[in-house]
């Protein structure tokens, strides 16, 4: 079946699509940035271009108790059970970045079954692309919620890609350092992480993440050299960010040779979004998401952050469609029947920067940094091989 404007699936090429409509109910707290309700956003935007068509599309499970805990302490999932818990701070729970809400339990075992259907996906082979919109959580420790992160789906889907798959390179292009999958992985070299991020350790969450920060160093450690960093600065914009991370990118899947990819698609590094400080777009955003996906890889794409709803909807969608290969084939103004329409203030899936900014944010990453950050990468992965 085809939609109006001429959307088919692929031939030869599987995109699957992992979406629980119910992750929407749960709410954080009306001042909280993160709003599940994006997630709707997002799909209804998807929909209402017909990408539905071209892409096989699973209502998500939730995880199991026994699914979490392959990464998480046996301990920690059972106070995410708000309805059968007193409040207490522990494991950091109930604070203001991570409180507690009602169905906190479900909502975190959709972001993980999501994850982990589509990474069961990618490794039956059923799927080349997986996406999980409703994933991407990476601040999320063994014990701990971090970051308005619970459970670390990521963790738990590359955990089922390494049962098949010998390596996988994990990239984060998330605003935020992703910590929680770095920390995962520091003593394995069966996975690589990346996180490209803003890097304050004083003023921007968490702190973590600088350039030379590439886990414990031992030579006992197989994992050495395989955490890498790359810490930016406010403002910076489309054509550095995909410049730098083709430079990155390219350098680590020559000396890595991953089996699997799996690609955090945190929104909030777009302009205008309420938490984070670059100036890219949604075209810088998703060539990303287009270098991954020419390099032929398996890959999962996870979201994450983002915090002004229409422009997460926007780059999600928009990725959609690259994953399913119709970014140049589908038009930029948002059709007519799409639900919210009004929500998206512009009618354009490509809105410029002036459109989300007026002016735009002061681009505090000249040239220098950025070359120094490719020549520290080289080195790391000088002890790397594969
Ligand atoms: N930046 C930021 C920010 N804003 C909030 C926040 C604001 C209003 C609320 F009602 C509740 C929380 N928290 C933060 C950050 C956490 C950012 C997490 C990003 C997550 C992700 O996008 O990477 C992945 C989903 N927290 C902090 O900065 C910590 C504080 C130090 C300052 C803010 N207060 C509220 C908590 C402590
Ligand atoms: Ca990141
Ligand atoms: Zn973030």
């Amino acid at each position: 079946m085809a939609h109006e404007y001429g959307i088919t699936k692929p031939k030869g090429y599987n995109v699957t699509f992992h979406y629980n409509p119910n992750m929407e109910r749960h709410h954080f707290g009306q001042t909280h940035p993160m709003k599940p309700w994006r997630l709707t956003l997002t799909k209804s935007l998807v929909t209402s271009y017909g990408m539905n068509f071209a892409m096989d599309n699973y209502t998500a499970r939730t995880a199991t108790y026994e699914e979490l805990t392959n990464f998480h302490t046996n301990d920690y999932p059972t106070p995410l059970d708000v309805d059968n818990m007193h409040p207490d701070l522990k494991f950091n729970l109930g604070g203001s970045d991570c409180p507690l809400f009602e169905g906190l339990y479900d909502y975190c075992s959709m972001s993980a079954g999501s994850s982990l259907d589509a990474a069961r996906k990618i490794c039956s082979k059923q799927a080349d692309i997986a996406i999980a919109w409703g994933g991407g959580l990476h601040h999320a420790k063994k014990s701990e919620a971090s970051g308005f992160c619970y459970i670390n789906d990521i963790v738990l889907a590359i955990l089922q890609l390494l049962r098949v798959y010998p390596r996988v390179l994990y990239i984060d292009i998330d605003v935020h350092h992703g910590d929680g999958v770095e920390e995962a992985f520091l003593s394995t070299d069966r996975v690589m992480t990346v996180s490209f991020h803003k890097y304050d350790p004083n003023t921007f969450f968490p702190g973590t993440g600088a350039l030379d920060d590439n886990g414990p160093r031992s030579e006992h450690n197989p994992g050495a050299h395989h955490a890498l960093n790359i810490p930016l600065n406010d403002g910076i914009t489309d054509e550095q960010y995909s410049s730098l991370f083709e430079s990155v990118i390219s350098r680590c899947v020559e000396k890595f040779r991953p089996s699997a990819i799996a690609l955090q698609c945190g929104a909030d590094s777009l302009a205008g979004d309420r938490l984070g400080k670059f100036n890219l777009l949604v075209e810088g955003h998703s060539s990303c998401v287009e270098y991954c996906k020419k390099l032929g890889i398996p890959l999962i794409m996870f979201g994450g952050g983002g915090y002004t709803p229409r422009n997460v909807a926007r780059a999600w969608a928009y990725e959609t469609a690259v994953a399913i290969g119709q970014d140049k084939n589908i038009p930029h103004k948002i059709p007519e029947h799409t639900p919210w329409r009004e929500r998206f203030r512009q009618d354009t899936l490509l809105p410029t920067i002036e459109q989300i900014l007026g002016e735009p944010r002061q681009n505090r990453n000249p040239e220098k940094k950025l070359r120094d950050i490719v020549q520290h990468v080289t080195e790391q992965l000088r002890f790397v091989s594969h």
